[in-house]
């Protein structure tokens, strides 16, 4: 029975042209952006799950490596790195039929893996929730309001009529990617259809308890110790309800550094009482940059203040950006914009 509440989010027309390049069996990759968080890697494998249960073949294909806390999603074993195996990503690119991109918008979020994105002659379908996407697609399903790319997948699934496939994969898969992109359930886009669908993938062999355990019990003592570091270069300027970590190079070396490792640190800056924006600065040496999550409550967009001074984006409450100033001179330009924020920091809720 199909309940009113989980009617298809996606609209006709897109589900019409979904639906159409779906008729025959076809090769498919399926793409998310460069350092593919829970929801990229949570949506691509549940969608590629999907599609080749109904006879396609399909690819998860990710423009470099992702953490080892998600190492153990069902699937993740066949995922193709483009960074580790470059040819076999092309080759696998000259074969295709149809590229789905999710959990991005625009095709220079996949780094190296731009270019040859570009240069196929596959049609593309996107899902994705960040704003403003570009017109790259044959089927763009695009929403703002979404929890997740894997929120949205679901709501495919319903849409082209397919939801009696829900496997145990898929459903372990699509729950990773609501939860880590909610901050497990708790961010204002939780819905109560998001809850619904969430019961939903329980029903279909997700275990809650397991997924919970896997992402979050698997914290290395180095990665608390560079926690403790974090928490230690808090600061807090009051006349803005804002709060900043900083992160050097050096400190990161001292703590045995491995990418993901910094993952959430920026939230425990938000959660200081009266903080409503939120920034962690982490120097890259390598890359020659000083790399920035940003996050806020209410109703400071993050997104426009990352896309206006840090050459980034993303959602209202949850951006990335990077400087190619020093540590010390980011931090001291970004305090001297925040001035120009002050009516809309102080004024947030
Ligand atoms: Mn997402």
């Amino acid at each position: 029975m199909r309940l009113l509440y989980l009617r298809p989010l996606m609209d006709k027309k897109t589900t019409q042209i979904v639906k159409e390049l779906l008729v025959k069996p076809q090769n498919i990759v399926v793409v998310g952006h460069k350092n593919p968080d829970g929801d990229a890697i949570g949506s691509c494998l549940g969608l590629s799950f999907l599609l080749n249960s109904l006879g396609h073949k399909a690819t998860v294909l990710m423009p470099n490596d992702f953490p080892d806390f998600l190492k153990w999603m069902p699937g993740v074993d066949d995922i193709i790195i483009y960074e580790k195996e470059t040819q076999k990503s092309l080759d696998i690119l000259e074969q295709t039929d149809l590229i789905f991109t999710l959990d991005f918008n625009s095709l220079d979020r996949v780094g190296d893996l731009q270019k040859p994105l570009e240069n196929s002659k596959a049609q593309f379908v996107m899902i994705d929730h960040h704003q403003q996407p570009a017109a790259y697609a044959v089927a763009t399903y695009s929403d703002v309001s979404m929890s997740s790319t894997a929120e949205m997948v679901f709501h495919f699934i319903e849409a082209i009529g397919k939801s009696e496939m829900l496997s145990k994969e898929i459903a372990t898969n699509l729950y990773t990617g609501i939860m880590t992109d909610t901050g497990s359930f708790r961010f204002p886009s939780t819905t109560p259809t998001t809850h619904r669908i969430v019961a939903r993938l329980i029903e279909a062999g997700a275990e809650s308890a397991t997924i919970h355990q896997n992402v979050f019990d698997t914290n290395s003592a180095e990665r608390l110790k560079l926690l403790g570091v974090a928490l230690n270069n808090l600061n807090i300027l009051p006349d803005y309800n804002t709060a900043y970590i900083t992160l050097s190079q050096k400190e990161l070396d001292e703590h045995n550094f491995k990418k993901g490792d910094t993952e959430g640190f920026v939230n425990y800056a938000l959660s200081v009482s009266g903080v409503v924006f939120a920034v962690i600065f982490i120097e890259n040496k390598h890359e020659n940059i000083v790399k920035m999550s940003l996050r806020s409550k209410g109703d400071f967009s993050v997104n426009h203040f990352a896309r206006n001074h840090y050459s980034g984006g993303g959602h209202n409450n949850a951006a990335g950006g990077k400087s190619s100033q020093s540590l010390n001179k980011t931090v001291t330009e970004f305090i001297s914009i925040l001035p120009r924020y002050k009516d809309e920091l102080t004024h947030a809720s």
